[in-house]
């Protein structure tokens, strides 16, 4: 009986070796892509009993012949050499010349076994020994082409599989196959080595007009997300209206997914709202097509718990184990919908099936704002008009091979290198490069790190860069030389760690004193920079008997974004490379500052774990918002509880709040100290 159980249920193959993590930043330096991804996802599934249920199986080494179909000789002896004794002392400097890539000792092993991984398990499930199979492999692959590592990837995984099975396993007999990436970054590798035309240098390739060409239009399809808030809903409205149809009329024989979890709600990086269930329900959709034959190989997705959960789920839906799914309480974005449109209607004459127009009620629909109220209001959040672009993208390739092996490979395009010297005092567009990479030290003795900084997507800082608004500091950024720490990097009297800055170093426009009618406290009991302490946070409640001092000064809303990832410590900083990781996609933008105009305040689901995820909106100045970051009401809560310590700030961070004060001409030396102290004992 149980032996016929177990051969009714689907034969789900499950890939994991530790030999996989040996991929590692050279120094221990903090990366989002480590190997601990791949160990959170492997404990989960054997906590869960998921592992032992599935067919498990060991990484295997790509053979050169099968990763040449997809990469250049030169790139393959590279990537195979990188870890040997001859590049010990040239690694990171070769690292250096792409982008968002670092090596060490174990990158060659790595990578060799993550692309022969997935060929492995796409073998097994193609030969029909096993129905489907996850592949947590890393370094990822998807933003790999043909002469390039970049984004993390070192040998694109799954084009390296796809190839194989098309051009080395005629007895398979796959001929059609199905790339579905959702990962939230584009797959620019997958997409460039499955095009045929080659001569079109791709500057914004991860536009929905992107359709492949020549004999492969038609089958590149991407689905370009003007924001990176998209969820559940967004997402099914695409498979629901884009690529099930597509698909179902496609007729793949096996249905490979770039299955990366950057899209998680909690992503560091992505700023998307997938959920591990939302993840259920796209997979799902897809294992109807293709005789359930479906491939994942692990991608991006750098939130630990985000992408076990999500992996978990994806895991019981190969197996066969029941969901119900809710219908999502979340409608997709106005934005969703017309770009649905706009990729139906680009696809249209290749996909007769896109052809009808989506009905009128659909397009109308809106989605709530993912926000949480703080400040007292009657008023509901509206819709939102978002129209502001950034990094999510999720695409999907639709590949069909008739024959041989692909064209000629596209020339390189040059999106590569974001540089940025930090003392370069000019404004700082997406466009522009500094290709400068040093450390320096300023006239004035603080320590300037020069960074290389690394966004695949960058689309939204051009469009922020354009919107002033006044950031109103309360803490130590009242002392002008600490804040400029945040725009210009380094770091000022009093700090023992340096800030690696906004991407656009130029000055404030203006600088200007007010009070503000809200209570400011210490809390924390210590910081890496400043040690132990309390440091400053302004109750969001207002509170007319309150006078608290701010510095405002007048930024960029870009620049405001990189003050939020730095105090939120979202950027991760790499000393050995120099690499700068930002995350992909803002926290505030137009919309948000807009709904806060009338809504007083908005806490910032991505990072509602952080300490200063609350963004205030305290009035307007020459006409423009003035806007502070500080905790939510939920942390008030937990501070009158004494569930958080309400403390005292350390010497150096109240002399820094001091000289800010005095410095400004607020107070004297002695007015300002005794302000802080009064702040600090007065409690909540
Ligand atoms: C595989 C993947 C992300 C690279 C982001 C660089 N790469 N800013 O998710
Ligand atoms: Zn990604």
């Amino acid at each position: 009986m149980a032996a016929a159980a177990a051969s009714r249920a689907a034969r789900v193959g499950l890939l994991y070796d530790e030999r996989m993590c040996a991929h590692a930043t050279p120094d221990g330096e903090e990366h989002p892509e480590n190997p601990e991804r791949l160990r959170a996802i492997w404990r989960k599934l054997n906590a869960e009993g998921v592992a032992s249920r599935c067919v498990v199986l060991k990484a295997k080494e790509a053979e050169d012949k099968y990763i040449a179909s997809v990469h250049s000789n030169n790139h393959i002896k590279l990537m195979k050499e990188i870890s040997s004794k001859k590049y010990d002392s040239s690694r990171n400097t070769i690292a250096r010349k792409y982008n968002s890539i670092y090596f060490n000792k174990g990158s060659s092993e790595s990578a060799v076994l993550a692309a022969g991984s997935v060929i492995e398990v796409a073998e097994k499930v193609a030969a029909g020994e096993l129905r489907s199979a996850i592949a947590l492999v890393r370094p990822p692959g998807h933003h790999a082409e043909h002469d390039e590592a970049m984004g993390f990837c070192l040998f694109n995984n799954v084009a390296v599989a796809a190839n194989y099975l098309l051009n080395d396993r005629p007895d398979l007999g796959i001929k059609k196959i199905l790339i579905v990436d959702w990962d939230v970054h584009h797959g620019n590798g997958t997409q460039k080595i499955f095009d045929y035309g080659s001569f079109y240098p791709a500057e914004g390739d991860a536009s929905h007009c992107f359709i492949g060409e020549e004999a492969g239009k038609g089958y590149n399809i991407n689905v370009p997300w003007e924001h990176g808030k998209c969820g559940d809903a967004d997402y099914i409205a695409a498979w629901d209206h884009v690529l099930l149809p597509v698909t179902e009329a496609f007729d793949p024989d096996i249905i490979l997914v770039s299955a990366g979890f950057d899209a998680a709600l909690g992503d560091p990086l992505g700023g998307c709202c997938i959920t591990p269930n939302g993840y259920a329900l796209l997979l799902t959709k897809l294992l109807g097509f293709a005789k359930g034959r479906i491939v994942m190989a692990l991608e991006g997705g750098y939130n630990l718990r985000s992408i076990a959960n999500s992996v978990f789920a994806c895991a019981k839906v190969l197996l066969g184990d029941k969901f119900t799914f809710s219908s999502p309480e979340m409608q997709p974005f106005e934005s969703t919908w017309r770009i649905i449109q706009a990729v139906r209607n680009e696809l249209k004459t290749y996909w007769p099936v896109l052809s009808s127009k989506l009905p009128e009620n659909l397009s109308l629909r809106i989605k709530p704002s993912p926000i949480e109220l703080y400040t007292s209001s009657d008023s509901e959040p509206d819709g939102e008009d978002v129209d502001e672009l950034s990094g999510a993208v999720s695409s999907v390739n639709v590949i069909q091979f008739a024959d041989d092996a692909i064209s000629e490979h596209l020339s390189k395009m040059k999106l590569d290198e974001e540089n940025l010297a930090v003392k370069t005092a000019s404004s700082c567009s997406a466009a522009e490069h500094h290709p400068t990479d040093s450390v320096e030290v300023d006239k004035d003795g603080s320590v300037v790190l020069s960074k290389r900084i690394s966004d695949l997507s960058l689309a939204w800082r051009s469009d922020l860069s354009r919107t002033h608004v006044w950031y109103a500091s309360f803490g130590s950024n009242m002392w002008k030389p600490r804040f400029l720490c945040y725009i210009q990097g380094g770091k000022a009297d009093g700090m023992s760690i340096p800030c690696c800055g906004s991407r656009d170093t130029s000055s404030p426009r203006g600088t200007m004193w007010k009070t503000v009618p809200h209570r400011l406290l210490f809390g924390r009991s210590s910081t890496p920079c400043w040690g132990t302490g309390g440091v400053a946070f302004l109750n969001p409640e207002m509170n007319y008997n309150e006078k608290s001092y701010v510095c405002m000064y007048k930024i960029t809303l870009e620049q405001f974004n990189d003050i939020l990832f730095q105090e939120n410590r979202l950027v991760l900083e790499d000393g050995k490379n120099g690499n700068v990781v930002y995350p992909d996609s803002s926290l505030v933008d137009s919309s948000e500052v807009e709904f806060m105009s009338t809504n007083k305040a908005i806490h910032l689901e991505p990072i509602k774990d952080s300490w200063y995820s609350n963004v205030l909106y305290l009035g307007d100045e020459d006409e423009l918002p003035i806007l502070t970051m500080t905790c939510p009401s939920s942390d008030i809560e937990r501070y009158k509880s004494g569930e958080l310590p309400l403390v005292p700030p350390s010497k150096t961070y109240a002399a820094t709040l001091i000289k800010g004060l005095v410095e400004g001409k607020q107070l004297d030396a002695d007015g300002a100290a005794s302000y802080i102290n009064a702040a600090a004992a007065r409690g909540l």
